[in-house]
Parts: structure tokens; C-alpha cells; sequence
């Protein structure tokens, strides 16, 4: 049976799958989730993912969530050995070490910051945006102390899909990342050296900054954790 990722169009973590399987050739059905309707806070879904979280990968009724544990997945069980997650110890390790990076500190501070507020009733604050700052000096200088041309190698791996994911976030709200010159010219090489899989984040940026300028009405959710900003009608 043909793979099935269950995805949100705008959401880095099923972005991040997508360019895998994209780069890896690997053909699959893709499910669109609404999150705007709560299409993952239902019991059905609790069946694939208790933790109600998108994106989940159906392998033949093998249920997987977390992003991460699948881009993993993917190059082991399909592609073992591809220079995406190669077998070596040491590169093995760094890859692990950013997509934990990304996953505990990157993503968890640029999305409080840039995703949170265009979708809930949060407000941008100068500590959110001072996390902001330190997740970038620190990636600034995992790029630096490594010295290669990406996140984990001198050439791609599944460690940059999450990393350009959430510094996506940040250009769909205009933030400056020049004064970071590691990552500025990390982020703008993937872009050009991998148009078709920017092309995936770059659709996605599109919808957020739409989602930006027309805050969506979240009214019908009932978010058990994120306050719903209330519309005016
Ligand atoms: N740890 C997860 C994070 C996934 C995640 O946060 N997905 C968001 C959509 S982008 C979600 O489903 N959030 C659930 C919610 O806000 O109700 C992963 O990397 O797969």
C-alpha cells in the first residue's frame, strides 16, 4: 500500500516530511487535515495519534507521529544509507542533535513567537522575542563551531527540512535574519540550491502570511490549551 501523511498545509513539521519524501522520491498519498475545523482533536484521530498532533504516517496501518521519528523512519525502512541520514556515527549524532535542537528550542521558541499569535490570542512579547534571539545565536553558532555548508554536513540531511521550516516562519512575518550571516546565507543557499524543496516551505509561507493579514476564525475549536481570539462579527 502506497504511504499516506496525514499533513497540514502550513505547518513546519508536516513540511519538513514532505520535502523528505520528496527528495527521497518516495511516492505517497497526501491527507490534507483541517486544523482550522479541530480535523485532529478527534477521536478517530486519537486512534492514529493520541497526542492529536499533526502530521502522523501511515505505513500500512504502522501509525507514526512526530515528525521526527519519521523523517528517521524514512531514510531507514526506504532509502538506508542515503546521504540524507548516512549510517556514519558521528554525522548520525549531529543530525539527531538538530532535529532535538529544533524540536526542544528552534521551533518551540520561533513558533510561540511567529505562529501562535497569528492563530491564537497570544501577544508578541519582548521575552518571547528575546527566546527568539537566543535560539538563533545559538544555531548561529552550531553553524559556526561545525563550519559546514548545512545544519549537520556539507550537504543536506534531514536535520535542514525542520531548521528551514522554522526560520520560514520567520520571513512570513518579516523578520530581519541578516544580522545572523551563518544562517542568513544557510537559509538562502537551501532556497537556491533546492528550489522544488523550498518551493514546499514557500507555498506554505504564502498561507501564513495570508492567515497573517486575515486572522482566521478559530471560534469552532475548543482548544483544550490555546485561548481562541475572539472575531468581530
Ligand atoms: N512534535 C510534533 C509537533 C507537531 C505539531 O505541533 N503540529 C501542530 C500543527 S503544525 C499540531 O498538530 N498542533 C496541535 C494543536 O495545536 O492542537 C512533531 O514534530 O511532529
Amino acid at each position: 500500500m502506497v504511504l499516506k501523511l496525514y499533513a497540514v498545509c502550513d505547518g513546519p513539521p508536516s513540511l519538513s516530511v514532505r520535502q523528505a519524501l520528496a527528495k527521497l522520491e518516495l511516492p505517497f498519498e497526501l491527507v490534507e487535515v483541517d486544523y482550522c475545523t479541530g480535523a485532529h482533536m478527534t477521536s478517530e484521530y486519537a486512534l492514529m495519534n493520541p497526542q492529536k498532533e499533526i502530521p502522523v504516517l501511515d505505513d500500512d496501518g504502522f501509525y507514526l507521529s512526530e515528525s521526527n521519528a519519521i523523517l528517521q523512519y524514512l531514510c531507514d525502512k526506504y532509502r538506508p544509507g542515503t546521504p540524507l541520514y548516512p549510517v556514519d556515527s558521528k554525522i548520525r549524532a549531529i543530525i539527531n542533535h538538530r532535529l532535538c535542537f529544533n524540536l526542544s528550542t528552534y521551533y518551540a521558541n520561533i513558533s510561540a513567537y511567529t505562529m501562535a499569535p497569528i492563530f491564537f490570542d497570544y501577544e508578541r512579547s519582548p521575552l518571547g522575542l528575546k527566546k527568539v534571539h537566543m535560539a538563533m545565536d545559538v544555531f548561529e553558532t552550531y553553524l559556526e563551531r561545525l563550519g559546514t555548508s548545512y545544519a549537520a554536513a556539507n550537504h543536506v540531511t534531514i536535520a535542514d527540512f525542520p531548521l528551514i521550516n522554522s526560520t520560514m516562519t520567520l520571513e512570513a512575518i518579516d523578520f530581519d535574519i541578516s544580522k545572523y550571516k551563518r544562517i542568513n546565507k544557510w537559509y538562502n543557499d537551501f532556497k537556491q540550491n533546492y528550489p522544488d524543496l523550498w518551493k514546499i516551505s514557500e507555498e506554505a509561507m504564502k498561507i501564513i502570511q495570508h492567515f497573517a493579514a486575515n486572522p482566521p476564525d478559530l471560534s469552532g475549536l475548543n482548544h483544550p490549551i490555546h485561548p481562541i481570539r475572539k472575531v468581530k462579527k
